[in-house]
């Protein structure tokens, strides 16, 4: 059965993943002010995915015959620092997020509700792809050291997400 406790704790992850589209979104008017057009790209493509991990719960939730409740989301950041620093906090952000995930299935466990279990293995899998491509971006700025031509071509690369 859906617990009051997995729909109140749905709710919040909502607002976990609007709070992540906001974050992502700041970052990339960060990227946009530096002239950083392909890591703005990069980053409102990644905005999107979190908004669409928001309404996946919102459907799920009304699916259980539950009730959404949207709540305030915090401002985020407005300066972020280097590239390095950037895809530093974005890793750091999805490891944050996938505690919340795994805090989510735990309690799903204890309140015996299967159906959430099966839904949250996508968010599950989800959280490796998010943690990965942060953690492989992040060894590419190492590797460009802060030197302008290799920053300029990682933006371009970046700018090729979203289509
Ligand atoms: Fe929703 O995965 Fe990132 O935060």
């Amino acid at each position: 059965m859906f617990s009051k406790a997995v729909q109140d704790a749905m709710n919040e992850q909502i607002k976990n993943e609007l709070y992540s589209a906001y974050l992502y979104l700041a970052m990339a008017a960060h990227f946009e002010a530096e002239n950083f057009a392909g890591s703005a790209r990069w980053m409102r493509a990644q905005a999107g995915e979190e908004q669409e991990h928001a309404m996946k719960l919102f459907d799920f939730v009304n699916e259980r015959g539950g009730r959404v409740v949207l709540q305030a989301i915090d401002a985020p950041p407005v300066e972020f620092g280097s590239h390095l620093s950037v895809f530093e906090q974005t890793l750091a952000h999805e490891q944050l997020v996938t505690g919340m995930i795994d805090n989510l299935y735990a309690l799903a466990l204890k309140e015996n509700d299967y159906a959430s279990q099966g839904f949250l293995q996508w968010y599950i899998k989800e959280q490796v792809e998010e943690e990965a491509s942060a953690t492989k971006i992040l060894g590419q700025l190492k590797m460009v050291d802060g030197k302008a031509q290799g920053l300029l071509m990682l933006d371009s690369v970046l700018g090729r997400r979203g289509g």
